[in-house]
């Protein structure tokens, strides 16, 4: 059964992000999944990350999905919906479930994540789902590289959204967001190099870049995917933070160190956010560039900070006092 709940639209949002969101299962130790007794249960989702980091930071923002009848796909509307994200657009289907994530952690490095994805309802969606509606009262589409990956027609799906919000003058960003576990490397790469052309913001990671066009400078791969089509590139550099190219400029950003980094699953995401939240005011700011990496580098090393794929992100005003050079007050 699916929840009778019905959540109203908006009649006009800053972002609409089309993507599947699944139930995360986190075991409450460190260890061999196999052996882990006790788990926790949250959302998790690229996409759903994203709209939740946004949000956050005061804007407003439409997640667009396909999800089961079933109560964890009532979990996932109700938590985007408490977190403030408009969900009325989301679509139920009672013929696939919801898809289920694990991760294990191992103390060290990035967590081992295991999908339990194939078949979901999210791995359905095709162009035939792609509404006008998603994008009625909308600035900007996000997505990313992970919903192309999912089923049979979601490439195609994505590709004919990102088309639609381009022709309804949307701006459009695209996180290539490699899963190597979803796909081939050879249908990443295609598929992958296909959308670059219909983005005008890309954010792909150094090894992502690496995957895309082999191995080159940091000012090689902004050119390159700039020539593709995006105006502006960014590129994620890990612990040597971030470098924008956009018209003629290219402005690098230092990291943002943290004591402690507990779950790096999501950074990407948070650092997405930060970055979007800025460009939606590019128009108003020359110096945007600047103030998009580093918010999204703080975004990003907040995010790291706490378990969860979303749960680390700052809200508006712990993010200003962040930026500002202030310290996190715990007593
Ligand atoms: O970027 C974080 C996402 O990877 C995570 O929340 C789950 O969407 C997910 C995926 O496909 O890995």
């Amino acid at each position: 059964m699916s929840s009778s709940v019905q959540y109203q639209p908006s009649s006009s949002v800053d972002v609409v992000t089309i993507g599947e969101s699944m139930v995360l299962l986190q075991p409450m130790s460190e260890g061999p999944l196999a052996y882990a007794p006790f788990f926790t249960r949250s959302i998790a989702g690229a996409e759903s990350n994203v709209a939740i980091g946004l949000t956050r930071l005061g804007r407003k923002v439409r997640w667009i999905g396909r999800l089961g009848a079933d109560p964890f796909g009532d979990m996932i509307v109700h938590t985007l919906a408490g977190e403030g994200v408009d969900v009325s657009l989301a679509e139920r289907d009672p013929a696939y479930p919801t898809a289920i994530y694990f991760k294990e952690f191992k103390g060290y490095g990035d967590p081992n994540v295991y999908y339990y994805r194939k078949g979901s309802a999210a791995s359905q969606l095709s162009p035939v789902h792609v509404k006008p509606e998603w994008f009625a009262g909308a600035r900007h589409l996000h997505v990313t590289g992970i919903t192309p990956a999912l089923g049979p027609y979601t490439a195609d799906a994505v590709r004919s959204a990102m088309k639609e919000a381009r022709s309804r003058g949307l701006t459009v960003s695209f996180d290539p967001n490699l899963r190597r576990k979803l796909w081939t490397e050879e249908e990443a790469r295609r598929t992958l190099l296909e959308l670059i052309p219909l983005c005008d913001l890309f954010l792909p990671g150094l090894e992502e870049a690496e995957f895309l066009l082999g191995e080159r400078s940091e000012e090689a791969y902004g050119q390159a995917f700039r020539e593709m089509g995006p105006e502006t590139v960014v590129l994620k550099l890990g612990e040597r933070g971030a470098v924008g190219f956009s018209g003629e400029r290219a402005v690098r950003a230092d990291p943002v160190r943290v004591p402690r980094i507990v779950d790096t699953v999501g950074a990407g995401d948070a650092f997405a956010a930060g970055l979007l939240s800025v460009y939606l005011d590019r128009e108003e700011d020359e110096g945007w560039l600047e103030r998009a990496l580093r918010t999204a580098n703080t975004m990003g090393a907040m995010a790291v900070q706490y378990r969860g794929d979303w749960e680390g992100m700052p809200s508006r005003s712990e993010l200003d006092r962040l930026l500002a050079g202030g310290r996190d007050v715990t007593r």
